[in-house]
């Protein structure tokens, strides 16, 4: 089974309270569209986690690509590398300690987007055109893709092509629960994924205490809560 979330800030027991309620398993695969670290106090646990894991798909979100430009500022005029890592473990307040020189190689190799087949996934948003077509996301910029405020907005459905997983804003922020929004295309009952123009998975766990994902084969959501 593969499972999608999103957003989960350093939550790291919540993201394991979840992991064990779907009983994942090394035959199951995992996409983790951006923002694993920041706000919770584990961050650099979550990512040493999520990089340890098999068929895992992680994505950068707005916060990994702020992390990178502050350590690409810190290699602009780099000397003493124990300097810049004491540097980078101070970024997380928490458990800033743990991190080391291969977590921060996985982060910098991070990409921005995955697809597939049938889906889409990205941070933010995905480009579109004028009338709502999905343009090519590898024309598109990091920043375009970690940083868009539109794609949330319930009223941008994307036309034909793939359906579209991200995060990056709570969905209750959107008004109701934190629970995962889909969109369903016209005169589609909602048994696949393809039913679905966008997937809205950010249940901003930070500030919500809940966290989701939602499964591909037969598009159910899971929950944990604080
Ligand atoms: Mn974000």
């Amino acid at each position: 089974m593969t499972y999608i979330l999103s957003d989960i800030h350093g939550e790291y027991e919540l993201f394991c309270r979840l992991m064990e309620k779907v009983g994942f398993s090394d035959g199951d695969a995992l996409i983790c569209c951006g923002d694993m670290i920041d706000k919770g106090k584990q961050s650099v646990r979550l990512a040493a986690r999520l990089f340890s894991m098999k068929n895992a798909v992680l994505l950068a979100g707005n916060h990994e690509y702020d992390f990178l430009k502050y350590y690409w500022s810190l290699m602009r005029d780099a000397r003493d590398y124990d300097l810049i890592l004491s540097r980078l473990r101070e970024y997380f307040p928490y458990d800033g300690e743990l991190l080391d020189w291969e977590t921060v190689d996985r982060f910098e190799a991070l990409p921005y987007f995955y697809e597939t087949e049938e889906f889409i996934c990205v941070h933010a948003g995905a480009p579109l055109d004028r009338e709502g077509h999905l343009l090519p996301l590898k024309d598109a910029t990091p920043e375009q893709l970690v940083y868009d405020r539109t794609f949330k907005d319930p009223a941008v459905l994307p036309r034909g092509g793939k359906s579209v997983f991200f995060g990056h804003t709570p969905t209750f922020f959107l008004g109701g629960e934190p629970r995962i929004r889909c969109y369903l295309r016209e005169g589609k009952r909602g048994g696949r994924v393809s039913d679905y123009c966008k997937i809205h998975l950010d249940t901003g766990t930070y500030l919500s205490g809940v966290l989701g994902c939602f499964r591909i084969e037969d598009c159910r959501s899971f929950y944990v809560g604080r």
